[in-house]
């Protein structure tokens, strides 16, 4: 980038930071096709908004994760900031046997006469439910389970009503409810099938003019991923496919060399100025056709054409990121590294797999005990891991690891967890004999190979996974002059296309066996 248009760009985004400038920035981003960098970069899918005033508010699916449901909040659409997890107790969120395909799907996020709502389906667990709070930060009450099922349920309110709406049967069904208890007060009807593109889901409502206008997707989470739109003048239908319909899709020739795809799953949002905007998912592929870093938040401009349909980005695909001129392709979310000196304080972004189990985790100062579970994390039984998600394709982490009082049989690592049946880590064992090795162990599906063990003089070691789009490199060495090469492998074997599941790649320290391992710090530099 040259130096001078970066220092234009950064003094524009100080600016705006200063000042609120919520015009100024906002409208340089819809001014031009806005860029394919993500809003919220790593695993962050079907992402939903509410605006309440000048501010904005995003949540995600956040699947066999706990906590769950990251919410972010920004005052200009630009700079967003994690604020929380919606689901942070174990009463909200019952994780049993959830893996990276269950747990919680897309929410969408309401608010309504001075309350917030969160309704989403925790698959497996107990399906469709909300939750209330007053404050965005929580704390968001209990669990309210809803009669209408189907997945990606969202509301709309109106004139004291609020209509819940779901996909039941792959159709987009309505009903209304009580917005205090979820209690269903009207039939489910089916309102719209979509244009014919398997899964209709994803569905949001919106009244603009004299028309309730309904957005879904089509298509499936993968590279056919659209949106399309209907409207009604009732919000029951009869509904009219908009005439241009997909809405947004880069399954299209105009798109097919992006290095973004999948995009879908959005929900759309009026800024104070009147200007629209939809946040949706999409994924950066690397190496050909495979995403290791999970579905991502985009934010698009939307303008409304004359006969009052949505024209989505100027009606072009995402463009790829020019880093001279692209003033939203520099960095947006700002990225947490909270335990790089220590676990004294860890923030939003730290995810357990399932439900904790608490005994397992101990703070003994900056240091973080690790108990190990009985389960491995193929075994996927509230395994003794906490991680954190890899948001960018080139970047290190270096964990420092005191492997004392690992017993015999016991290992700790440092992971690249993108399913239980899909990950890499690199590990500290103690043998039979006592002795302490190294090693690098990759599992895919049925397929596991382990790494020829470094037999170790230390207990005290750094463990440290270097990346970049192509390859991942796991290293270990008592200080970072004497860091090993212990193995590689290719992350599009980690990607979603070849392991599968919902989620992204989530970097974490774990422990398995009858010991402890000690973790002292964690630290992510992209
Ligand atoms: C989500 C559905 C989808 O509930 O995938 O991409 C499902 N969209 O709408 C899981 O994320």
């Amino acid at each position: 980038m040259k130096k001078k248009t970066v220092l234009t760009a950064l003094l524009a985004l100080s600016l705006s930071a200063q000042s609120y400038s919520q015009t100024a920035t906002l409208h340089t981003m819809s001014d031009k096709t806005a860029s394919a960098h993500p809003l919220i970069p790593g695993y962050h899918p079907d992402p939903s908004v509410c605006r309440v005033g000048n501010e904005y508010y995003i949540v995600n699916s956040s699947f066999q994760y706990f906590p769950g449901v990251p919410i972010f909040k920004s005052n200009d659409m630009v700079h967003w900031e994690q604020i929380g997890n919606v689901l942070d107790r174990n009463s909200q969120l019952p994780l049993k046997g959830a893996s990276s395909w269950l747990g919680i799907y897309a929410p969408t996020i309401r608010y309504n006469d001075g309350t917030f709502y969160m309704i989403t389906t925790n698959v497996g667990n107990g399906g469709n439910f909300m939750v209330t709070a007053t404050s965005p930060e929580g704390p968001w009450s209990e669990p309210m389970w809803l009669q209408q099922q189907g997945i990606d349920p969202s509301l709309y309110f109106e004139d004291g009503k609020c209509y819940m709406v779901s996909n039941p049967d792959n159709t987009i069904t309505l009903c209304e409810i009580d917005p205090t208890t979820g209690k269903q007060l009207t039939e489910s009807r089916g309102i719209w099938q979509g244009t014919g593109g398997r899964y209709p889901e994803g569905p949001h409502i919106y009244k603009k003019g004299q028309y309730y206008y309904l957005l879904i997707s089509e298509g499936g989470t993968e590279i056919a991923h659209r949106l399309t739109m209907a409207r009604s003048r009732n919000i029951y239908g009869p509904y009219e496919s908009c005439p241009h319909n997909p809405i947004f899709t880069h399954c299209c020739l105009s798109a097919q060399d992006s290095q973004v795809q999948g995009t879908g799953h959005g929900d759309l949002v009026e800024d104070a100025n009147g200007q629209w905007w939809m946040t949706f998912l999409a994924f950066r592929l690397y190496n050909g056709t495979y995403h290791h870093l999970g579905r991502e938040t985009f934010l698009v401009p939307v303008e409304w054409d004359a006969d009052g349909w949505p024209v989505v980005n100027h009606g072009k695909p995402l463009q790829p990121v020019n880093k001279d001129t692209d003033f939203a392709s520099l960095p947006q979310a700002a990225i947490a590294n909270t335990a790089a000196k220590g676990f004294k304080a860890m923030g939003h972004e730290w995810l357990y797999i399932q439900n904790p189990d608490s005994s397992k985790y101990e703070r003994r100062g900056s240091t973080l005990r690790l108990h190990g579970s009985k389960s491995s994390l193929t075994e996927n039984d509230r395994p003794t891991f906490v991680g954190r998600r890899q948001q960018h394709a080139d970047m290190t982490v270096t964990v420092s690891l005191d492997a004392t009082l690992l017993k015999p049989g016991d290992e700790a690592g440092l992971t690249a967890y993108q399913i239980h049946d899909g990950h890499s880590e690199v590990l500290v064992g103690r043998a039979d004999d006592g002795k302490l090795y190294a090693t690098v162990r990759y599992r895919m599906k049925n397929l596991e190979k382990t790494e020829e063990r470094l037999w170790l003089d230390s207990a005290k070691q750094l463990l440290v996974l270097r990346a970049t789009p192509d390859n991942y490199e796991f290293l270990c060495g008592k200080d970072e002059k004497s860091l090993k090469s212990l193995g590689t492998i290719a992350p599009q074997l980690m990607s979603t296309e070849v392991v599968g599941g919902f989620t992204g790649v989530i970097l974490g320290i774990y422990a398995t066996g009858n010991g402890s391992a000690d973790f002292k710090s964690f630290d992510y530099q992209h």
